[in-house]
């Protein structure tokens, strides 16, 4: 196995003597559920060919957008790659938009025109997102940057992959907020590959934070798949940014269990183990933060089960929002368009 679960290697911040009220954990084991379920109906209505969109599922690293997300401020500003459903929903996205975006409707967040990887919902702070591999890293310091210079109060949180850290942009954009202590956390999820290519073809041999320390930026790598892990450490980068001492790094591991793209399990094709997906699988962020609340007598099988009656019936309900509402017609064709 080229990737197995590892917790020595990670830092910890949860302390287990910290103790969160019953409503605080509930929600993020709520908002992890509902991620999960989401998408757990795009993918089995996906093959139907009715969404007419890319897509790029995050089961399996669902706990870090709700655990950073949780430790921001609505009117704080989050920014993202393609993978965008996990993101969009924990910054409180709006998921009707979000289906009629996938279904191309006119009413989608983007108005048909973005799909899955340009979603964005500008009410909660889900400023944008870019299927530009780093695209949206030099927006979001640049966003930074404007709310240091105006002294606005709200901060920025980049969400990446690990392979967007290949690219010129990140270390620019890393080199400028470091540079002028931006208020901005980078949040880069590595799940050890971009598309089918892993980590160790890609990159030399030194973890991904430790590059960004160089920068002289703090930089930790931590457990991607306990939320409260991922809610701690944000906390702290967080707290840093919003006092006006920089910004800080968060290598959060996880492991995404479906292909890079689509709604298939492509394990099989070869690029990775399939035992490798099973193995993180144990290690899976809801069902371990499930067990915790169980053990912990904050979560009963009755609240569960209304949770996900709820969820569903808001699920069904957003889909057939989404597959009655209208196709954008042919008078906005060249609305919302750029052309020189
Ligand atoms: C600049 C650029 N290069 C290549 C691609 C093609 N591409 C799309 S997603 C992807 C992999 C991204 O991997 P990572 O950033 O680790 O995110 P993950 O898909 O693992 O969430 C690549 C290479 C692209 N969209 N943009």
């Amino acid at each position: 196995m080229r990737y197995p679960y590892n917790p020595e290697n990670f830092t910890s911040f949860h302390s287990s003597e910290t103790v969160y009220d019953k409503a605080f954990l509930t929600r993020l084991y709520r908002e992890m559920l509902r991620i999960r379920r989401i998408e757990e109906e795009i993918a089995s209505r996906y093959h139907e060919d009715e969404m007419k969109s890319p897509i790029h599922l995050v089961i399996g690293q669902e706990s870090t957008a709700v655990g950073v997300c949780a430790a921001l401020e609505k009117t704080d500003l989050a920014f993202c790659g393609h993978r965008t459903h996990g993101v969009y929903l924990a910054k409180g996205g709006d998921l009707k938009a979000m289906m009629s975006e996938l279904y191309c409707r006119a009413n989608g967040c983007a108005g048909s025109r973005g799909g899955s990887m340009h979603l964005f919902d500008k009410s909660v702070g889900m400023e944008s997102s870019s299927a530009i591999v780093a695209g949206s890293i030099p927006t979001s310091v640049g966003a930074a940057f404007a709310s240091q210079r105006r002294k606005d109060k709200f901060i920025c949180v980049s969400f990446l992959g690990d392979a967007a850290t290949e690219e010129g942009a990140f270390w620019e954009a890393l080199n400028f907020a470091a540079l002028h202590k931006l208020p901005i956390v980078f949040i880069c999820e590595n799940n050890f590959f971009s598309v089918c290519s892993p980590l160790e073809v890609r990159q030399p041999k030194v973890a991904i934070y430790k590059k960004a320390e160089s920068f002289g930026v703090p930089s930790v790598q931590i457990d991607g798949t306990k939320v409260l892990e991922v809610y701690a450490a944000a906390r702290q980068a967080v707290e840093r940014a919003r006092s006006g001492a920089g910004p800080s790094f968060i290598e959060s591991v996880a492991y995404r269990y479906l292909g890079h793209g689509g709604a298939t399990d492509d394990s099989a094709s070869g690029y990775r183990d399939p035992a490798e997906v099973e193995h993180w699988r144990e290690h899976d962020p809801i069902s371990t933060f499930h067990d915790f609340l169980v053990s912990k007598s904050q979560l009963t099988a009755t609240e569960i089960e209304q949770m996900e009656k709820e969820i569903r019936s808001e699920v069904l309900s957003a889909f057939e929002h989404a597959i009655s509402s209208p196709e954008p017609g042919e008078e906005e064709l060249m609305t919302h368009v750029y052309s020189d």
